[in-house]
């Protein structure tokens, strides 16, 4: 699929999930890579860059995005010809491609183990990560059940329980609002991840930090789902995540919400749960606790502060 093309599924949401967002950009920029012609290899840099940009541009909360550009976009480094620059590319896409997946696997393995026979799990939005521990843990046999939320406003509960509903794990469709009222039958929270930041804070789709804090005023754990590329490198130097602010229509149609005018629609797409509300995050290197997020972030992304040094140093020596 050609980038422009990506980066439009992205922006509507045709392909949603920092996950899958993050491996449908790998895929773009390796077949951007494969089909510009240009024997030129600063137009090469150029143009890949174009496409990067274009890409991260689409949804700015998900970090798996830049995480997945700048790890794919790294093969351009070293390269001395187009050839050169092709190959690397691509073959870093299709390692990230494969990993991502890999990830997933180890994180439903790791995750299952905290899933203990009889649970009733509660799970918010619609998380690849987060259902494929759901799934294994009922793949191995424990008997468990599920309360999914509706996810207001795009719905994506939807995909979540015909996801179950395919696995064959019973269970429970509630509004958004529900959560409280439901979270006594509930042993386990577990959601997915569209970043964690240094400080282990995760964002998460719009309620999660409300489902979250229900579940600690009930001392019911919470788990987090995130595969390592999901963790905010930037966060280090003080960069904040940004969390994206939808479209009005997707809570009200227009025509409503014009004739209220003194009402303004306020559609945030993601909100901030602090680590002292998450248990565990279960990552495919194993499950942390959120206080080990820089060591994820350097470790496993290979982002220490030095790496930032590195880079404030190059920069003012060009100031000079
Ligand atoms: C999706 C969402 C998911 C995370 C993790 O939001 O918040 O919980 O992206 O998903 P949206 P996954 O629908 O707005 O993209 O585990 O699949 O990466």
């Amino acid at each position: 699929m050609l980038v422009t093309e990506t980066a439009e599924k992205i922006k509507n949401m045709e392909i949603r999930g920092a996950g899958r967002i993050a491996r449908a950009a790998a895929e773009a920029l390796r077949v951007h890579a494969l089909s510009l012609e240009t024997a030129s290899l600063m137009e090469f840099r150029s143009e890949m860059q174009r496409g990067s940009d274009l890409l991260i541009a689409t949804r700015p909360t998900a970090v798996s995005l830049p995480n997945a550009v700048h790890i794919v976009m790294a093969g351009i480094g070293e390269a001395e010809t187009v050839a050169e620059a092709r190959s690397a590319l691509t073959e870093r896409a299709e390692k990230f491609i494969a990993s991502s997946r890999h990830a997933v696997g180890k994180i439903a393995e790791f995750g299952a183990r905290h899933i203990r026979d009889g649970d009733t799990i509660l799970t918010h939005c619609n998380s690849e990560a987060a259902l494929s521990c759901i799934i294994e843990a009922h793949r191995s046999g424990k008997e468990i059940e599920v309360f999914a939320t509706e996810v207001r406003p795009r719905n994506q509960g939807l995909i979540t329980i015909s996801t179950l509903n395919d696995a064959g794990i019973k269970t429970s469709y509630i509004v958004d609002s529900a959560v409280r009222s439901f979270i006594h039958e509930i042993d386990l929270v577990i959601v997915g991840a569209d970043a964690v930041t240094v400080n282990g804070a995760v964002v998460n789709k719009i309620g999660t930090s409300q489902v979250a804090h229900t579940a600690h005023e009930a001392r019911v754990n919470m788990l987090v789902a995130a595969e390592t590329y999901k963790f905010a490198p930037r966060t280090i130097i003080g960069e904040l995540i940004q969390i994206e602010e939808r479209m009005p229509g997707e809570v009200l149609p227009e025509e409503i919400a014009e004739s209220l005018k003194n009402v303004t629609i306020r559609n945030p797409g993601f909100d901030v749960t602090p680590a002292e509300y998450v248990d565990l995050i279960i990552t495919e290197a194993g499950a942390v606790p959120p206080q080990m997020a820089y060591v994820i972030i350097k470790e496993y992304l290979g982002w220490g502060i030095e790496e930032f040094h590195k880079i404030f140093e190059v920069n003012n020596r060009h100031d000079e």
